[in-house]
């Protein structure tokens, strides 16, 4: 077994790398069962014949949905909790074996040609939106599985560019397919990590596992409660009663420029990390409430100062869903936007905006959600609000002659699972 260093080297421990599907057959199922029939019992021999594909099924499909950060920002690459939830709208990936090297893969994005690549893909050989799927295949590749190839459907109903986590879904997609369809044995942990493998070392953005680990194991009712000082970290679920209550989550899509590779978000990393050394911590959120005090730079003190306010605003969290105290909530979440405006400097002012007018328009507490720099905020509002919610912000918008934003609400949903698909099975 090789030892396969992950994209972020203090962040994830190395994985074993599993050199051939026979070997791979003893590793953990993926949960709910959900691709267990369609690896059909391989023998070992038939196994060891991957290349070719000579009994897998034909047409696997998944669906995975994207998410919105409830609260815990820039924390999951700080060793801090976050609180995420996956969401009633997804990315559907289709998969089918080739044998010739080849991937092909087409998208409902508007203006996405089919792009082609071989399956030795490099980092720089391909641009674009299709680059999330092939850091996925080379990430696979970098663990000794290289598929023998695929054609592969993208199918989105999320919002591109609006921090929902359009990349985590089709990388989990994307690999949760190519796992099913070549038998690969990766365990949902695996699924995360070579995922998150494709963005920070193909795409170019070093994120965290948070988004990988909320699309993953999201349940419906319920947010994701995530612990990454802990390699593996640790999830679990936190029901979510607002609904119940009379209160719904809204998205405002700002339509403004969000790119986590922009390296924005890889200065705020590194200015973490940089802090935490300076304060002799593995990790800035283990930081005590002095440690400000002892940083000299006013721009790292401003940056640890955001992640122990946050730190402590998720624990708070928990205890307001908990005890359902949602004027409580709403507060937290509010004070987590000015956190991550005033401290962090991720924020922007179409983020801003959507904000204050969310709150204007009677929302009980609202922050961006996400990276950054545009993209996406929430808002907790009661439902017959949301359409005075969508016209406020709508209004300010015109006013600084800034495009339309999408307002919808979002609903906990179920994480990635595979779909029944109609593709009949290639029996050798
Ligand atoms: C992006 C990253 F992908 C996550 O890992 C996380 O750091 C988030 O920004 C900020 O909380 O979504």
């Amino acid at each position: 077994m090789v030892g396969v260093q992950q994209a972020c080297g203090r962040f994830c421990q190395p994985v074993r790398a599993v050199p051939c599907a026979h070997a791979r057959s003893h590793l953990g199922r993926r949960r709910h069962g959900r691709d267990d029939a369609a690896r059909g019992g391989w023998s070992d021999s038939r196994a060891a014949s991957i290349g070719s594909v000579t009994h897998v099924t034909d047409v696997c499909r998944w669906d995975v949905p994207g998410r919105v950060n409830l609260i815990g920002e820039h924390l999951d690459y700080n060793g801090g909790p976050v609180l995420p939830l996956a969401i009633d709208r997804s990315v559907t990936v289709k998969a089918r074996a080739r044998d010739d090297g080849a991937v092909n893969v087409w998208s409902d994005l508007p203006d996405a040609s089919k792009v082609s690549f071989a399956t030795t893909v490099q980092p720089g050989d391909v641009d674009g939106w299709a680059t999330y799927v092939a850091g996925t295949i080379w990430s696979l590749a970098e663990r000794d599985l290289t598929i023998p190839g695929a054609d592969l459907v993208i199918e989105s109903r999320l919002p591109s560019g609006a921090g929902l986590s359009s990349s985590a879904a089709t990388t989990c997609g994307v690999a949760s397919a190519l796992d099913e369809l070549f038998g690969l044995g990766l365990d949902t942990a695996e699924v995360a990590l070579v995922a998150q493998r494709a963005e920070a070392g193909f795409v170019g953005a070093p994120v965290g596992l948070m988004d990988q680990l909320a699309v993953l194991h999201g349940t419906a009712g319920h947010a994701v409660l995530i612990d990454t000082a802990v390699t593996p970290h640790t999830t679990r679920p936190v029901a979510l009663g607002w609904e119940a209550d009379g209160l719904v989550l809204a998205v405002i899509a700002t339509g403004a420029h969000h790119a986590l590779a922009d390296g924005e978000y890889a200065a705020r990393r590194e200015e973490c990390e940089r802090a935490a050394a300076e304060l002799g911590l593995e990790w800035l959120a283990q930081a005590g409430l002095d440690a400000t005090v002892m940083l000299a730079d006013e721009t790292l003190k401003a940056r640890t100062r955001h992640v122990l306010t946050e730190t402590a605003r998720v624990r708070s969290a928990v205890t307001a869903v908990g005890r359902r105290a949602w004027p409580q909530l709403g507060t937290i979440l509010t004070a987590s936007h000015a956190s991550l405006r005033d401290d962090f400097e991720v924020s922007c002012p179409e983020l801003d905006v959507a904000v204050e007018a969310a709150l204007e328009a009677g929302a009980l507490g609202a922050r961006m959600t996400g990276g950054g720099f545009g993209g996406s905020a929430i808002a907790l509002v009661e439902p017959d609000k949301v359409q005075a919610l969508r016209e406020r912000v709508e209004s300010r918008y015109a006013l600084h002659q800034w495009s339309r934003p999408e307002v919808f609400v979002v609903h906990a949903a179920d994480g990635a699972h595979r779909v029944p698909a109609p593709g009949a099975r290639l029996d050798g």
